[in-house]
């Protein structure tokens, strides 16, 4: 039988599939669900210092082939967050805490409240589509990704993952400056920065006009990304990005990246899509004789 395990650096998962942040993550109950489901790890959604509202609605819209929202980064604040992720840190879950902030400074500030609170990694997010002064913002510039990565390194022991933006020329180069910052891992791709008109109301239909689309149709954006992103870092990937079923997974797994985050399917799918998805790469993997996920990242590369 195949063996399922993986790992993300020095951190080490039961299987690929974590729950990517800002889907069913604001409580310990939906986090936990998440794992029950089949998730090895559970990322939360962005904390920030303070609670936040975020966009006034709309500020969701499901489309053909994926869903576009422009949220803005509502979360309860990291004192309520904590207790969140410390609840399922002793329940025994893996949390890999998403993190957001204006600088340096305020990464390093809640990393540290996030490993104390017992996360088992971090996630930077520098790649938030459409909030001001936050996420891709600063995240398009390789030298300020690698200063908050750096900055965020020297205050915390536990495994940093800045996650990284597709909205730009050269998502390899924001890899490159990651890991000269020092991070343990890349988790690629954040939303698709996109819009959705209504031509019968002649206007934008989220309240912040633009938006970050994510769901089946960026998968070949993320899949490219990752393959980028493989062949010019030697830390680990995480690939995110329109993941529903097994073979989704595989094709990350093939461009070079060690796991994935699986979101917008948990809303028609539900938290038993992790199980599902490692059910299929499990008869995948017996059916073509791969007896461990390391034997199979990066595969394509090699062709
Ligand atoms: O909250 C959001 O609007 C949001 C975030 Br923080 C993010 O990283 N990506 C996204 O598509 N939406």
């Amino acid at each position: 039988m195949a063996d399922l395990s993986t790992k993300v650096g020095a951190l080490r998962l039961g299987n690929p599939a974590i729950l990517a942040s800002g889907i069913s993550d604001v409580t310990a109950e939906l986090m936990l669900a998440a794992i029950d489901g089949g998730a090895a790890a559970v990322v939360t959604k962005s904390i920030g210092l303070k609670p936040r509202e975020g966009h006034k609605n709309p500020t969701v819209v499901e489309l053909e082939n994926g869903v576009l929202n422009a949220m803005g980064l509502p979360n309860p604040g990291i004192s309520i967050y904590s207790k969140e992720i410390s609840k399922v840190a002793d329940a025994g879950g893996k949390v890999i805490a998403s993190v957001f902030g204006k600088n340096a400074t305020e990464f390093s500030f809640l990393a540290k409240k996030v490993q104390a609170a017992g996360a088992c990694a971090v996630e930077l997010n520098l790649s938030c589509p459409h909030a001001k002064g936050y996420g891709a913002e600063l995240g398009s510039d390789p030298e300020i990704v690698r200063e908050i990565t750096s900055a965020v390194k020297r205050s915390v022991k536990i495994p940093v993952f800045p996650k990284l933006t597709p909205n730009v020329a050269d998502i390899a180069g924001l890899a490159k400056a990651a890991e000269r910052g020092g991070a343990d891992a890349v988790v690629a791709i954040n939303t698709v920065k996109a819009m959705k008109i209504d031509p019968w109301v002649a206007m934008p239909v989220l309240s912040n006009r633009i938006g970050g689309y994510s769901g089946p149709a960026i998968r070949p954006i993320g899949v490219r990304c990752v393959y980028e992103i493989a062949g010019a870092v030697k830390i680990p990937v995480i690939g995110a990005g329109g993941i529903t079923n097994g073979s989704d997974a595989l094709e990350y797994i093939m461009a070079g990246a060690c796991a994935v985050q699986i979101g917008t399917a948990v809303g028609p799918a539900g938290t038993n899509v992790f199980g599902t998805v490692c059910a299929e790469l499990e008869a995948f993997m017996d059916a073509r004789g791969y007896r461990n996920i390391k034997a199979m990242v990066g595969k394509a590369r090699c062709a």
